[in-house]
């Protein structure tokens, strides 16, 4: 067997956005931006990436899933660029992509010990939230695709996931906690919303502004919301909401209402759009335009 290194490409931005689990919009604004990576172009202009461009790509990710802005993180590949024979060969199949395969693995045997042990030794892989979208997210999404209400065995599997899951995010968002929070944000699913997992991927993207989020939990209606508003004062509210709610405009006044003057913004695949039917309440939804970060970046952190 021959012990050379293996070498990947020419490869197409879709293959290197697959391989490395970074978008391909991101990949052609690091390239427009930063010059990171700068691919060959094939005759009809079409991007080819080589194993030196996947390599960059994965530093990069990995540079900023743990906090670095990119700008910061292409000067420094640019810096510090692997001398080409030295270069260790990147692994053909991403770390990620193994745990997660060894995570439904596990839950495809029944093994809820092979199931938490797999996930815990994902934790190491990179940052909390990198974790979190890159192992968590995509095996429950996995998980959506086999779930169907009349099979038992995907139902089984699904709770016998979600409890693991949900222990090891709330673990992950009491190590990820901000120990000098520049503010406070109350974060809960809307009335009758069971699913939580998005409640801690909120959290985490807050920890890393040094917001410390209170995780209300599922099902929380306006009500309790107006409560948890009065005697906490946050700075924000998140709200997610993975289900199309029953009346959603009403349901909207209603946060809107509990929410008073304190910004508060939803998300989930169960908000109705357009962003309007939101905002005419006093909130904002996640879209195009409009992710956590930037209506973070626009409020006024009372610092705490
Ligand atoms: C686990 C699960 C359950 C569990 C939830 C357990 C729990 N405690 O969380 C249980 C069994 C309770 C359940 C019930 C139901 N479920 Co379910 N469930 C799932 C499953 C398999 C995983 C959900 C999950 O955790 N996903 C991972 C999260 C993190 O990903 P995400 O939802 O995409 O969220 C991301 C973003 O949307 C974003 N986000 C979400 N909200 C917000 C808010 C803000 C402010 C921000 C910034 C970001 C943000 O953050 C996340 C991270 O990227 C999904 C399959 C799937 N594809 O997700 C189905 C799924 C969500 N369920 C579905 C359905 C239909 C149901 C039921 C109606 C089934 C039924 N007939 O009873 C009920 C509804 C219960 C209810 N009223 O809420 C559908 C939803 C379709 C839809 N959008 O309408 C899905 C997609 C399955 C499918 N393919 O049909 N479910």
């Amino acid at each position: 067997m021959s012990t050379a290194p293996h070498r990947i490409g020419p490869l197409s931005i879709g293959a290197v956005a697959e391989l490395t689990g970074v978008p391909a919009p991101t990949l052609r604004a690091w390239e427009r931006r930063y010059g990171v990576p700068h691919p060959d172009r094939s005759a009809s202009g079409h991007r080819i990436y080589d194993d030196r461009d996947v390599a960059l790509v994965r530093r990069m990710r990995r540079l900023t899933d743990g906090g670095i802005a990119p700008r910061v993180a292409a000067e420094r590949l640019r810096r510090a660029p692997p001398a080409p024979d030295q270069a260790p060969q990147p692994p053909v199949s991403d770390p990620y992509d193994t745990v997660v395969e060894r995570i439904v693995a596990a839950i495809d045997r029944f093994d809820p010990d092979a199931l938490e042990s797999e996930l815990r030794r994902g934790l190491v892989l990179g940052s909390t939230l990198a974790v979190y979208e890159r192992v968590m997210v995509p095996v429950m999404r996995a998980l959506g695709e086999r779930w169907r209400h009349d099979d038992p065995v995907s139902i089984a599997q699904e709770h016998l996931t979600t409890e693991v899951m949900r222990d090891v995010a709330q673990d992950l968002h009491r190590l990820a906690r901000p120990s000098d929070p520049v503010g406070l944000a109350i974060v809960a699913c809307v009335a009758d919303e069971q699913h939580v997992l998005p409640l801690y991927a909120i959290a985490f993207r807050l920890a890393q502004r040094r917001i410390k989020a209170v995780v209300l939990g599922a099902r929380t209606p306006p009500s309790v919301i107006a409560v948890a508003v009065e005697r906490m004062q946050p700075d924000l509210v998140a709200l997610s909401s993975t289900v199309r709610p029953a009346d959603p405009d009403a349901l909207l006044a209603a946060y809107g209402q509990s929410c008073g003057a304190t910004p508060w913004i939803i998300g989930g695949t169960g908000v109705p759009q357009p962003a309007e039917r939101v905002a005419v309440h006093g909130g904002r939804c996640i879209g195009p335009g409009l992710s956590l970060d930037v209506f973070v970046d626009r409020l006024t952190l009372t610092g705490r």
